[in-house]
């Protein structure tokens, strides 16, 4: 009922309805929808209400409402377990701290605003406030350890699809954990994984959308974007997050349940924005140049070189870059 009403408010939003008109379009009583209401209020509905006019939610600022995410995950893996912040350092070192703690697997924490968030190699992550979606989730899958970067290329297929769903957009991935528009970074994800020799103890998989991001620092400019930027438009994050999360899951559990990984790699190959480009890889000992001309079943990366070898690029911190830039 709640879930119907909230629905019902925001294609209203910014103006009254009456509660007569709110009880007969959902069918109940006018006191069960004033108790809904109050009950809304508690958990930090900004709704304005006045007598013969009715109840009218606040055209207030983008912030995530964990009551109505959770609503929205009702189904899912996540339910019951979305751990919300305003501030955080970053939601990956929360998201380590509870997983060691033994926290359930589908856990997800997500801020408003970090304080430290975290690229690779202990890389900045600007995450500023409101504007953006910073969230962790602690994943605790019978997986060997080796395969724990394929966690990377279901994430990164979730983002890429959702973003493309829901906004109409041709979002790329830009192997292995980034996901661009027009050459230009609006996601990167970092995962991270606690293990022994042969069994993960946790994984977590950080994920960083620019949504409604104006401006970036000027370091950034050239190769950070973000939805806004592209479609000048500000959007509501929660419609994202959810999707995101459902496609993630979908995919997840459909490789750890039935070990079938064909259609992450084939919207992987899809949606690539490195495949058929030249390439430079900068691995911890060495520097490849070569031409990419494709992704292993596996999901590591193939380089033609000059001499016509071929290399498989692993995961590991690797960075690849165009021959002329970021991409
Ligand atoms: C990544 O690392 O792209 C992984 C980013 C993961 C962020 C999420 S947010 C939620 C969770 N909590 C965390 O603390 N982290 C995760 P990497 O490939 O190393 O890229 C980092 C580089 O991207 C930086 O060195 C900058 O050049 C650039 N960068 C920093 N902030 C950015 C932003 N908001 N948008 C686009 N590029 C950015």
């Amino acid at each position: 009922m709640k879930r119907k009403l909230l629905k019902f408010l925001k294609e209203n939003k910014g103006s009254f309805i009456s509660g007569e008109e709110i009880a007969s379009e959902l069918g109940v009583s006018r006191t069960s929808i004033w108790k809904i209401i109050n009950q809304m209020k508690e958990e930090g509905y900004k709704i304005d209400s006045a007598p013969r006019k009715g109840y009218k939610l606040m055209l207030d600022e983008d912030i995530i409402n964990d009551q109505e995410l959770n609503l929205e995950l009702a189904d899912s893996m996540y339910h019951n377990k979305i751990h919300y912040f305003e501030e955080i350092s970053s939601t990956s070192t929360y998201a380590k701290e509870i997983a060691t703690k033994g926290c359930e697997g589908g856990t997800l924490i997500i801020s408003e605003l970090q304080v430290e968030g975290r690229g690779r190699l202990g890389r900045n992550w600007e995450s500023p406030k409101g504007s953006g979606i910073w969230m962790s989730l602690v994943l605790k899958p019978d997986l060997a350890p080796t395969k724990a970067s394929k966690i990377t290329q279901i994430a990164a297929a979730a983002v890429v699809i959702a973003v493309n769903n829901i906004y109409k957009l041709e979002a790329k991935i830009k192997w292995p954990n980034d996901i661009v528009i027009n050459g230009k970074k609006i996601c990167g994800i970092l995962t991270e994984m606690n293990a022994e020799l042969n069994h993960i103890n946790y994984i977590v998989v950080g994920i960083g959308v620019n949504v409604n991001t104006e401006n970036f620092p000027i370091d950034l400019e050239d190769k950070a974007t973000s939805i806004f930027n592209i479609t000048s438009e500000k959007s509501n994050r929660i419609p994202l997050i959810v999707e995101i999360l459902k496609i993630f899951e979908e995919l997840y559990v459909k490789y750890l349940e039935e070990y079938d990984f064909t259609e992450v790699l084939e919207i992987n190959r899809k949606y690539s924005a490195t495949i058929g480009r030249d390439v430079v890889v900068t691995r911890r000992n060495d520097v490849l140049k070569g031409f990419a001309y494709d992704l292993n079943d596996e999901g590591e990366l193939l380089i033609r070189k000059e001499d016509e070898k071929i290399e498989t690029v692993y995961y590991g911190e690797v960075s690849v870059r165009g021959i002329n830039g970021y991409i």
